[in-house]
């Protein structure tokens, strides 16, 4: 049999195992694993590894971020910036606008990414209404069309929902077999500490961390867990940031409960002193949670090793930095309440994990496919077809150069901002090639494909793997 396309020469890596063999690959799907393939397209792969396409499931695109400001990537950059770095899939989320129903903002966005992806994309649903129409209605009705994840936060006035709102979200999601992503940090504490800090004269944007310390996210991630518990449903908890709130999801697990949980790279390699920086320049920095002080690196470390976190995503939810409508927005220098949230990172998410990871051996090949790529794919309800190098799977492959040493410099990511928090931070090993469903979308950082990305419906999640 003459393959589409035959990739010969990697050491080929999945979450359960490596070996080296040719890659065949016939319609976008992989057909063949094997020795000798003939395929009328060979690409070499000598030398490199060949690991599933990265899935970020935790990105942030043209989201609406409040008036006059705008996201620094639409689905152009945002999923170009995100084949660049090694990603296949990426899923952003449905916001809905003011008075928008669930499903007209997921109409809204499908109708943005519809034929400008670089990567396939599904979206995870935001839940900020809980009247009957939604619950009763728009929310079964769009988990049955395969929008079967969404976020629910604990914290942001207009988007926070209440503890019980929060149960009659998750008793929903039991129902409809769904999987409830949660943004775990306490509201109230964080109005009363910035309060005092304003009062105080702290409005730089360092106190943007002090004001989000590290027990505001353990206590709501605590509640998270306990009302995830008395609603019977499984859990994740995204983006977490420190060593307290993982031990509330390893003793979770101990008590027999099915929660799953999220860190990202800006809590392995940034600090709250990030946001000291000199100037206006700590607003490059401003996420929540915020980057906490490098005492909490060893703790996130062990939790991505020993297996507390599933997942590995970048959070990217990215602005401008000089710019009126990104993070120099009206106010933002007076106080760093008016400083836009988040920072990009789709780009860099998977050269950062490879290099302080498996390059420096803290993290198997095996265990880098299983929290990029393989239990996204689980949890989210895309598996088999994604996240794994098996016949049968859609060809998503990223070819990895593991010797490749450069640092990572904005001048060359892809993506609409105009900083990275991690200018100058040393990478060994590369992303070279992403092949997306057979079809080769980047290569060396640039992009190199129309953009073939499209929209996946989901299955329920897998929460027993
Ligand atoms: N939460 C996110 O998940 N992303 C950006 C900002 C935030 O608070
Ligand atoms: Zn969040
Ligand atoms: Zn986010």
């Amino acid at each position: 049999m003459t393959h589409d396309t035959v990739i010969t020469g990697a050491r080929v890596v999945t979450a359960s195992g490596t070996t080296q063999c040719d890659i065949g690959i016939t319609g976008g799907k992989i057909v063949t694993l094997g020795t000798d393939l003939k395929g009328a397209e060979v690409i070499d792969a000598a030398g490199l590894v060949a690991l599933p396409g990265g899935i970020d499931s935790h990105v942030h695109i043209s989201q609406p971020s409040g008036p006059g400001i705008e996201m620094a990537d639409d689905f152009t950059s945002g999923t170009r910036s995100a084949a660049c770095g090694g990603n296949t899939t990426v899923l952003p989320f449905s916001l809905p606008d003011e008075g928008q129903t669930l499903r007209e903002a997921v109409a809204a966005y499908r109708a943005k990414a519809e034929g400008n992806c670089l990567t396939d994309v599904s979206f995870h649903l935001i839940v900020k209404q809980t009247d009957p129409v939604t619950l009763g209605q728009d929310l079964p009705a769009l988990i049955q069309a395969g929008y079967t994840s969404f976020k629910v936060f604990m914290t942001y006035a207009g988007l926070a929902v209440s503890d019980r709102q929060i149960l009659d979200v998750m008793a929903v999601a039991k129902e409809q077999n769904a999987m409830v992503m949660v943004h775990a940090e306490n509201e109230d504490a964080i109005e009363f500490l910035r309060d005092k800090a304003e009062r105080d004269g702290e409005t730089g944007p360092y106190h943007h961390a002090t004001t989000r310390p590290v027990p505001v996210e353990r206590e709501a991630t605590h509640r998270a867990i306990s009302l995830a518990e008395i609603a019977g449903v499984p859990l994740t908890i995204v983006h977490v940031s420190n060593g307290e709130a993982t031990e509330e999801i390893v003793r979770a697990r101990q008590r027999g409960l099915t929660v799953f949980a999220e860190t990202c790279p800006q809590y392995i390699t940034l600090t709250a002193q990030d946001l000291d920086r000199d100037g206006f320049d700590g607003a490059k920095y401003v996420c929540s949670p915020p980057p906490r002080t490098s005492d909490e690196w060893p703790k996130i470390w062990s939790g991505i090793e020993q297996g507390a976190f599933d997942l590995f995503s970048s959070d990217h939810c990215p602005f401008r930095f000089n710019d009126p409508s990104g993070k120099d927005a009206p106010g933002a220098r007076q106080s760093f309440r008016n400083i836009p949230n988040g920072i990009p990172g789709v780009e860099t998410r998977l050269p950062i994990l490879f290099s302080e990871g498996v390059v420096k051996g803290r993290l198997s090949f095996e265990r880098f496919a299983a929290i990029t790529a393989t239990n996204h794919a689980k949890l989210y309800g895309l598996f088999p077809r994604k996240g794994a190098i098996m016949v049968g799977a859609d060809a998503d492959i990223t070819l990895w150069d593991p010797g490749l040493s450069k640092p990572i410099r904005q001048a060359d990511l892809n993506h609409g901002s105009d900083y990275t928090p991690w200018e100058g931070f040393e990478i060994t090993g590369w992303p070279v090639r992403t092949i997306l469903r057979g079809v080769t979308v980047a290569k060396d950082g640039a992009p190199v494909s129309a953009p073939i990305g499209t929209h996946l419906e989901r299955e329920a999640p897998d929460v027993l793997f």
